[in-house]
C-alpha cells in the first residue's frame, strides 16, 4: 500500500516515529494508502531546514524566486490529470470538479503570485523640507501553512504560493484526511529546483503534528483554514507568543433572492451555491432566504432541480460525490436529525444515499438536503453543517431579511440576487460579510481582499493582503 512521506531538507522521508495513520477513499470506505503520524521531531527537523534554507531563498532576488514559482505552477498543470484523479479519489469530490476547479486553481496560485511579488511594492511618506519615511517590507522568516480538507491543494497553495514569493521558507500541514496531492506537490517541487529545505511539508494530526508547528517559538506567522473551534484554540496558543495569525474559519452563508431577480439564473446557480463540493466549500450557501412574491415557485423549482442531480462514483459523471469522512457524515446526518426535531419539514433528501454499483456500496453519501419551515434562529440556521444540508425561508421586506441573514455567530461570505441596483448597494452595505456577490456565486479575482468577519476568521487573503500578512513591515526615517 502506498506510503505517503514528509518533504523535509527536500527529502521524502519517513517520519521520526515511523507511525503511519489510516488513509480513506470516501467514496468506498477503504483504506487505500498510509499518512505518516508526524510529531513534534518532525516539526523540529523541518524547522531547522528552513532555518538553513532562508538566507539563501531570502536574498535569491524577486526573479529566481518567481521563476521557481512559475515551474511549479506549470509542472502541476502538466499532471493535471494525475492530480485532480488523486484530489477525487482523496476527497470524494467529483472528478469533473477537481478537474475543472481545485487543480487549475492550484496552477493559478502560484502563477497569480509569482508574477504578483514581482509588482509588489512598498510606501513612501514624505514630510515638507524635513524628511524622507519609506517602508521596508522584508520576509517574516519560517511561517506555518495549516489547511483544510474541503479543497485540499486549492487552499494548501492559496497559502503556501505568497509565502514563498515573499521569500519566507515555509512549514506546511495538509489536513490528515487529505493529505494526497500535497505529497504529490512535494514531488513536483523537487522537479522544479526549489531549494532544500524552503518548502517543508509534514504529515498528521491537528492536536499533534499541527500543535507542534503553532507551539514552535522559530514559526514566526500562522496562516490557518479550518472550523471555528480549531482557529479559537490556535489563537490561544499562538496569541501570547505575539505570532501573526491569519484565520479563515467557517461560515453559515446567506442566499438572499428577491422577487425582482432574474429567475433561472439564481435558480441554476442557487443549486450550485448549496450542492457543490457537497455543500462543503466555506463559501456554500446555506440558509436560503426567499421573498415571498416569488417564495412557491422558487421552492417547487428548486427542488425540481436538485432532485435531478446525480449522486455517486466521484469518478464517474456526477453532480455529487461522497462526504469526506464517516465522522463527518455522521455529524451530518445528526444535524438533519436535529432539523427534524426544530420542527423542518424535509422537502428533498434527507438520508444516507446508497449507490446501487458495487464499488461505492461502503462509502459515505449524503442525499442533497432541503429544509423548509423552521426559525431563523434555530440551532441548525445557526450551527455550520458544512454539508449538502440547505434550508429555505420566506421573508417581506429587506429589514426583516437583515436581522435573519445577520443574526449568525459567522460573517463570511453572502450573495445577494436583485435587479435593482440601489437596493444591492443597500443590502452589500448592511451585511455583515467579508464577501459579498450580488447576482452571481464563488466568481474570484485572486486580487480581491478574501476573508470574513465575526467568528469567520481574522485577517485577509488575496493579492497584496496575502504578501503583506506574509512581510514585516519596517519604516526607515531619513532627515533631511
Ligand atoms: O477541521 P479542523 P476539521 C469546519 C467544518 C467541519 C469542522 C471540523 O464545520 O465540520 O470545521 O473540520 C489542523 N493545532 N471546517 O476537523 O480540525 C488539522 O489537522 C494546529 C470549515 O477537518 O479545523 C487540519 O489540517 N492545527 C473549513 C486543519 O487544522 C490543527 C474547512 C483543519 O482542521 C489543530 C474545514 C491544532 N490544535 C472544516 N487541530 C472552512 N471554513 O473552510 C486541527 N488542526
Amino acid at each position: 500500500m502506498l506510503r505517503i512521506e514528509n518533504y523535509i531538507d527536500g527529502q521524502l522521508i519517513a517520519p521520526c516515529n515511523n507511525q503511519f495513520l489510516d488513509n480513506y477513499e470516501p467514496a468506498t470506505g477503504k483504506v487505500y494508502s498510509l499518512i505518516p503520524d508526524s510529531s513534534s521531531e518532525d516539526i523540529e527537523l523541518a524547522v531547522s531546514a528552513a532555518k538553513r534554507a532562508f538566507p539563501l531563498w531570502s536574498k535569491i532576488g524577486i526573479q529566481e524566486r518567481s521563476k521557481i514559482l512559475l515551474k511549479i505552477s506549470s509542472l502541476i498543470e502538466n499532471h493535471l490529470t494525475a492530480f485532480a484523479e488523486a484530489e477525487s479519489i482523496d476527497n470524494g469530490k467529483p472528478l469533473k470538479l477537481a478537474s475543472t476547479v481545485d487543480i487549475p486553481r492550484a496552477v493559478d496560485n502560484f502563477h497569480f503570485f509569482a508574477t504578483a511579488i514581482e509588482h509588489f511594492a512598498s510606501e513612501s511618506h514624505f514630510m515638507e523640507n524635513t524628511a524622507i519615511n519609506y517602508t521596508l517590507r522584508r520576509p517574516i522568516g519560517i511561517v506555518g501553512c495549516i489547511s483544510p480538507w474541503n479543497l485540499p491543494l486549492y487552499l494548501f497553495t492559496w497559502k503556501i504560493a505568497p509565502a514563498l514569493a515573499a521569500g519566507n521558507c515555509v512549514i506546511a500541514k495538509p489536513s490528515e484526511i487529505t493529505p494526497m496531492t500535497a505529497y504529490m506537490l512535494s514531488k513536483i517541487c523537487i522537479e522544479a529546483g526549489l531549494p532544500a529545505g524552503v518548502l517543508n511539508i509534514v504529515h498528521g494530526l491537528g492536536p499533534t503534528a499541527g500543535q507542534a508547528m503553532v507551539e514552535h517559538p522559530e514559526i514566526k506567522a500562522i496562516s490557518f483554514t479550518g472550523g471555528t473551534t480549531t482557529g479559537r484554540r490556535l489563537a490561544a496558543t499562538a496569541a501570547p507568543m505575539f505570532k501573526k495569525l491569519s484565520l479563515e474559519l467557517g461560515g453559515k452563508n446567506a442566499n438572499i433572492i428577491f422577487d425582482d431577480c432574474d429567475f433561472e439564473n439564481t435558480l441554476k446557480t442557487t443549486v450550485h451555491s448549496s450542492f457543490a463540493n457537497q455543500g462543503q466549500i466555506c463559501l456554500c450557501s446555506s440558509r436560503i432566504f426567499v421573498q415571498k412574491g416569488i417564495y412557491e415557485k422558487f421552492k417547487n423549482a428548486f427542488v425540481e432541480k436538485v432532485k435531478q442531480l446525480k449522486i455517486g462514483d466521484p469518478s464517474t459523471d456526477v453532480n455529487i460525490g461522497a462526504i469526506v469522512s464517516k465522522q463527518h457524515q455522521e455529524k451530518i446526518v445528526s444535524y438533519i436529525a436535529l432539523a427534524k426535531e426544530e420542527g423542518g419539514k424535509i422537502l428533498c433528501g434527507g438520508e444516507i444515499y446508497q449507490p446501487d454499483d458495487d464499488r461505492c456500496k461502503e462509502g459515505y453519501f449524503i442525499a442533497p438536503t432541503i429544509i423548509e419551515g423552521l426559525r431563523y434562529d434555530c440551532r441548525t440556521n445557526q450551527e455550520e453543517i458544512f454539508g449538502p444540508v440547505v434550508t429555505i425561508t420566506p421573508f417581506d421586506t429587506e429589514e426583516e431579511v437583515l436581522k435573519m441573514a445577520n443574526s449568525t455567530e459567522y460573517g463570511l461570505a453572502c450573495t445577494i440576487w436583485t435587479s435593482e441596483l440601489n437596493k444591492a448597494h443597500r443590502m452589500a452595505e448592511r451585511m455583515e460579510s467579508g464577501i459579498v456577490w450580488i447576482n452571481c456565486w464563488l466568481l474570484r479575482d485572486l486580487r480581491t481582499p478574501f476573508g470574513g468577519v465575526k467568528n469567520s476568521g481574522v485577517g485577509r487573503e488575496g493579492g497584496w493582503e496575502a504578501l503583506r500578512f506574509f512581510t514585516e513591515a519596517k519604516n526607515v526615517c531619513i532627515k533631511y
